[in-house]
């Protein structure tokens, strides 16, 4: 069967605090294997695609300063059940709870400005996966069927 896929972004603290070889090397180090990287400064309407479910919340001019403020990397790691794995690796959304040994427990800081945040993007389900690897990487989208 072919493997599964997530779409993860290394967001602009993440890139700021030098830590994206860090990130990275979690999720290598797990076995997970990246199969498309790129560097990018995000703009708002790939942002707004990207985060459909929560365009209309308050926090969501937040994010868009966040995420826009400067680069991102967007990856395609590959593995089996890579989504399950890369989103337990990861921690839960917020770093000031989230558990040590995961990448916001260990790395995450306070939320002190703005925004949360909290250095990466995990998408939360294969179809996720799929609807955010063709927003940010379109010559990688599954054919339609
Ligand atoms: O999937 P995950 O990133 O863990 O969290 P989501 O609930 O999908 O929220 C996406 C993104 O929005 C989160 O990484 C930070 C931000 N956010 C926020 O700024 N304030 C909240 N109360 C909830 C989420
Ligand atoms: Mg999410």
């Amino acid at each position: 069967a072919p493997s599964d896929r997530i779409l993860i972004l290394l967001k602009p603290d993440a890139v700021e605090r030098r830590l994206t070889g860090e990130v990275l090397r979690r999720i290598e180090a797990k076995g997970y294997e990246v199969t498309a990287l790129r560097m990018l400064t995000a703009d708002p309407r790939t942002l707004a695609e990207h985060y459909s479910e929560h365009v209309s919340k308050p926090f969501y001019p937040s994010i868009v300063q966040y995420m826009t403020r400067g680069p991102v990397i967007a990856a395609v790691v590959e593995g089996e059940r890579v989504v399950e794995g890369v989103r337990s690796l990861m921690g839960t959304t917020e770093p000031t709870t989230a558990a040590p040994g995961t990448i916001r427990g260990d790395l995450g800081r306070a939320w002190e400005g703005p925004a949360m945040e909290n250095l990466v993007h995990g998408s939360d389900s294969p179809a996720s996966a799929e609807r955010e690897i063709a927003i940010w990487f379109p010559e990688l989208a599954a054919a339609a069927s």
